[in-house]
């Protein structure tokens, strides 16, 4: 197909005065090479294309244009005249993107204002995209071609199907074929795919219960075969968080190699593989010599890419980890980032900037590919996925605060100001297994720093203090223009219990500042009690959405590295100040107790939230328990305990006994034995009660008879 026909495909003039961008010409991603004067000429037609063939080598549209999959040149003359020389169609394909994102509408007609110069560009990183491989409910089918479409737009060309809770992605049958209506979806997303020129790549996850037999490695090829007929012709295999038989290295590599000479290489058009392993990170992997990594690296097809999440599961990219793990697999490694993806972390929003990947010199060559794991909730993703196309596509051009606040100007055009206000405070995962963590309240945290240290000295700096109310004030007012302003259901329908308790933050915020600033009792209390009720509002909006029955529930958890810690604080302290009967009682913090296993980040099971989870990392062993202790007797009417890492999870104590202590020494039991993820006791009266727990009579024990880690949401 040349360039011609690929205008009449529908990327003429229509879908540029569709979208033009007003403002300053700023093209996203930033460009390699733009030689833009300040002249601009009017354009309307169609622009000559020149795809690289045979016959085009000599052609000076081509000048300069490397030899790389999506490179293109566009040249704007004084005359108005529009012309592009691209690698490839998919070149060809983001010459119009950046086409887009130059014209200015005249008011004139048809013809836009362009300005004359010449952009050559071209990626950095071949593969740029997206992996959805998290843990949750999967995306839906009008959300995954939204975002085939956003990848397009955006330079992006690999989407990598991998759902976790997808049974025919992953065990039980990933051996047996899509029911049709399924298949008739990846049929479309495959077509659209192709459409924005990104690769759809079908990810298998077999490695749960795959015998390395001639038949079951057949089974993987038959899979393959059927997902080929459905227009998939790019594949990748997942051995990631498995046990057992299917970790070992050798027989991944044999089947990994089996494919490639028995399926890709026969297909013919079917791209090189992927391939997740079981150590996918430096944290998990067996460091000495002659181990796992290196038996892929020798074994495994060289064409083969290694898909790597860095030093640790969530982790920023290094440079140095990128030399450590590429000398072992011998190849660039092709990175899964483990951001924004929030499986691990429910209750808040990963809508910060993009940072944390490598720009020395070195990094490009240091991975093959580039693959964001974002969040269960697609269009909120969208915000980080616009930073990271710009990364990935030009590792030096990359500013990361920059291309955060562009990306939401172009995601959110009439409601900017207000979602920037809301992503400013929605960033940070809270505590979670991982460590991993964000900024967040970038520009306000020294003023909360100061108001909260002056506080707590009985002062009150008013410079500060209005500064900080200005800040909750502006908080407040960007719910509204967010619910009204952002046309996207879909992302209203995702984050919109987050817009409500944003909202009522900002509103606390405001109230618990006033309550500080004021001098009389009477006002002060007025305005504490507004302050707890917003407060309060809060906890019920949390409570509505992390309500049972959802597979993957989670409370909501918005400001909470530095606004929302600041409003309690302040709350207290103006409440202190003002009920001094009321100092002195001790606050009721349960600590966690743990008897065989690790205590880090044990208290994400006592945090009031269930979206968190706390793992024994050490199997379970009869006698082994896991508690709160209240610090002083307090009346218990009811325990629950709620295991596993979500409600589809194994880890949880098969039976069990729960019981209370009053003096820490003798245990009585709560109940009965109870067995299963989820156990509970309940009396007509309170019980005095110092701590409970949770005692392992038996131990879970998976297929192939060793017992399971304990994974524990709450106590
Ligand atoms: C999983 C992934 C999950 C992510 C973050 C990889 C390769 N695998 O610990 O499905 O979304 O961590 O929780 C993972 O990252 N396992």
């Amino acid at each position: 197909m040349n360039g011609f026909q690929l205008l009449q495909c529908g990327f003429g003039v229509a879908v540029l005065l569709a979208a033009p961008v007003m403002g300053a010409p700023a093209v996203y991603p930033v460009p390699q090479q733009s030689k833009l004067s300040s002249q601009t000429a009017a354009f309307s037609g169609k622009p000559s294309v020149v795809v690289r063939s045979a016959r085009t080598q000599g052609d000076k549209l081509l000048a300069g244009v490397p030899e790389k999959s999506g490179a293109y040149k566009l040249v704007v003359s004084s005359q108005g005249k529009v012309g592009i020389g691209a690698h490839d169609e998919r070149g060809a394909f983001y010459a119009m993107q950046t086409l887009r994102q130059l014209g200015k509408k005249t008011g004139n007609g048809d013809a836009v204002m362009l300005p004359v110069g010449e952009i050559t560009d071209w990626p950095d990183i071949e593969f740029r995209g997206t992996v959805e491989g998290f843990y949750g409910t999967p995306w839906s089918h009008e959300a995954r071609l939204s975002q085939l479409r956003f990848y397009g737009q955006n330079k992006m060309n690999t989407y990598i199907y991998g759902p976790k809770d997808d049974p025919y992605h992953s065990s039980p049958h990933w051996r047996d074929p899509y029911p049709a209506d399924q298949a008739a979806q990846i049929k479309e997303l495959v077509k659209v795919a192709r459409e924005n020129h990104v690769d759809f790549v079908w990810a298998i996850h077999p490695g749960k219960d795959i015998k390395w037999t001639e038949e079951d490695m057949n089974n993987v090829i038959k899979k393959f075969e059927m997902m080929y007929k459905l227009g998939v012709r790019s594949f990748a295999l997942f051995f990631d968080d498995i046990f057992g038989e299917g970790t070992k290295a050798d027989k991944q590599a044999l089947l990994l190699n089996k494919i490639n000479n028995e399926f890709v290489k026969v297909k013919k058009d079917v791209t090189p593989l992927v391939m997740c392993p079981t150590q996918y990170n430096r944290g998990w992997a067996d460091d000495k010599p002659g181990t796992y990594l290196d038996i892929l690296g020798e074994q495994l097809d060289p064409s083969v890419h290694i898909m790597w999440t860095g030093d640790s599961v969530c982790h920023d990219i290094t440079l140095e980890g990128q030399e450590w793990v590429n000398k072992r697999i011998k190849r660039p490694s092709y990175v899964w980032w483990n951001f924004p993806v929030t499986d691990y972390c429910r209750s808040n929003l990963c809508m910060g900037r993009v940072y944390g990947l490598p720009q020395e010199s070195g990094s490009r060559e240091s991975m093959s590919g580039l693959v964001s794991n974002p969040m269960d909730k697609p269009e909120a993703s969208k915000v980080t996925l616009f930073g990271i196309a710009d990364y990935a596509w030009n590792i030096n051009g990359f500013k990361s605060d920059e291309a955060w606040k562009e990306g939401i100007v172009r995601l959110y055009p009439q409601a900017a100001e207000a979602m920037q206000a809301f992503v400013d405070h929605n960033s940070d995962q809270g505590p979670n297994g991982h460590g991993y963590r964000r900024e967040e309240s970038v520009n306000i945290a020294p003023v909360v720093t100061r108001v909260l240290e002056a506080a707590r000295e009985g002062r009150v700096v008013k410079s500060d203090t209005a500064l900080l109310k200005k800040e909750f004030s502006r908080m407040a007012a960007a719910a509204p223009v967010i619910r009204e302003k952002v046309d996207n259901p879909r992302l209203m329908k995702e984050i919109g219990a987050w817009v409500d308790a944003f909202e009522q933050l900002g509103m606390a915020g405001q109230h618990a500042v006033a309550a500080l600033e004021n001098s009389s009792p009477k006002a002060a209390v007025t305005a504490l009690v507004k302050a707890t009720q917003a407060l309060a509002a809060m906890d019920r909006i949390s409570r509505e959405h992390n309500q049972q029955g959802q597979l993957y529930r989670s409370a909501v958890k918005t400001g909470s590295r530095v606004m929302t810690p600041a409003v309690n604080e302040l709350a207290d302290i103006v409440s202190r100040k003002t009920f001094p009967s009321l100092s002195g009682t001790p606050a009721l913090s349960p600590r966690p107790l743990v008897k065989g296993g690790s205590m880090d980040k044990a208290e994400l099971f006592c945090d009031g939230d269930r979206g968190t989870f706390w793992h024994s990392g050490a199997y379970g062993q009869p006698g082994d328990w896991y508690g709160v202790d209240y610090g002083m007797a307090i009346p218990v009417r009811s325990v629950e305990v709620l295991m596993g890492r979500n409600d589809k999870d194994g880890d949880y104590v098969a039976k069990g006994q729960l019981e209370a202590t009053q003096d820490m020494k003798t245990w009585k039991p709560l109940g009965p034995e109870t067995s299963g993820m989820q156990v509970a006791w309940q009396a007509s009266k309170p019980v005095s009660v110092r701590a409970v727990r949770y005692r392992v009579i038996e131990p879970k024990k998976t297929d192939n008879g060793r017992s399971v880690w304990t994974a524990i949401r709450e106590i």
